[in-house]
């Protein structure tokens, strides 16, 4: 499950019997790895993926080259960090903030999703920004053990075979696929299952979550109208072996997220058993 980076839900993600974790980028961690190391230790909870964080600051597919720098010196710093902790897999968001925002784009609070104006002259240079930005991250990382996994997003902003795109335009070996069923799931057009299919073998992490077509709600699988038992399917096929990762719940929401990370489990033990 995806908690935040602190020793409380360390301790209350073990305590529900979960032995694998994302940790996020929240709150900020310089400084407070030893102590997140130990938790993890003394739950014997293990990480097994590091959210790095997302918007302008964050941006790696800016084209200010300015910006962009200082994007990627930023996640490196997270990528250290990921290192540290020991996870094998760095969960990155393609950057479209600076291009969405620049030509007009809005963020829609009611739905958590924003509207992304496309220019079909500069949508490559978009990817191919992305790609130059992921390829540096990933030779920052090809010392360590670190996989760098670039998020599917919602589907109205960019598509999973876009993603696909750019984690191979990037030409590493150490640069995959975080596919988010419920971003997927956005707009109600591409199924998650199908989104899994066109990931393949570049499917390295998954963030499970549910809709029902209208927003970006990180609902509890079973909640929204996606087909589970397709999913199942579709990560067979694949022969996906990661962890089956719950990403749920917005951070306000904290106390409300642990009951729906129960349901969820049990939910997908149903499915998966
Ligand atoms: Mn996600």
């Amino acid at each position: 499950v995806s908690i935040p980076s602190e020793e409380d839900s360390i301790l209350r993600a073990a305590s529900l019997g979960i032995e694998y974790v994302e940790l996020t980028f929240a709150p900020p961690l310089k400084g407070r790895i030893r102590a997140l190391s130990r938790a993890l230790g003394s739950a014997c909870v293990k990480v097994v993926s590091f959210h790095g964080p997302f918007g302008l600051a964050y941006d790696i597919g800016s084209f200010d080259p300015k910006g962009r720098r200082e994007a990627l010196k930023r996640h490196k710093e997270h990528l250290r960090y990921c290192a540290q902790l020991g996870a094998t897999c760095y969960v990155i968001h393609p950057g479209f903030e600076s291009y969405g925002y620049s030509r007009g784009g809005r963020w829609n609070d009611a739905k958590k999703v924003g509207t992304f104006p496309r220019e079909e002259s500069t949508i490559e240079r978009l990817w191919k920004t992305n790609a130059l930005s992921l390829a540096e991250l990933a030779d920052f990382a090809a010392d360590s053990d670190v996989r760098i996994a670039l998020e599917t997003g919602p589907s109205n902003m960019i598509t999973t075979l876009e993603t696909v795109h750019m984690a191979k335009l990037a030409k590493r070996k150490n640069v995959g696929v975080c596919v988010d069923t419920d971003h997927v799931n956005v707009g109600g057009t591409v199924k998650p299952s199908d989104a899994i299919r066109q990931t393949g073998r570049l499917l390295w992490f998954l963030h499970l979550n549910d809709n029902k077509g209208d927003g970006d709600f990180h609902l509890p699988p079973g909640r929204g109208n996606i087909d589970w038992v397709a999913v199942a399917r579709a990560l067979r096929e694949v022969s996906y072996d990661g962890v089956l990762n719950l990403e749920l719940g917005e951070r306000k929401r904290r106390e409300d997220v642990w009951s729906e990370v129960k349901e969820g489990v049990a939910f997908l033990r149903r499915i998966f058993d």
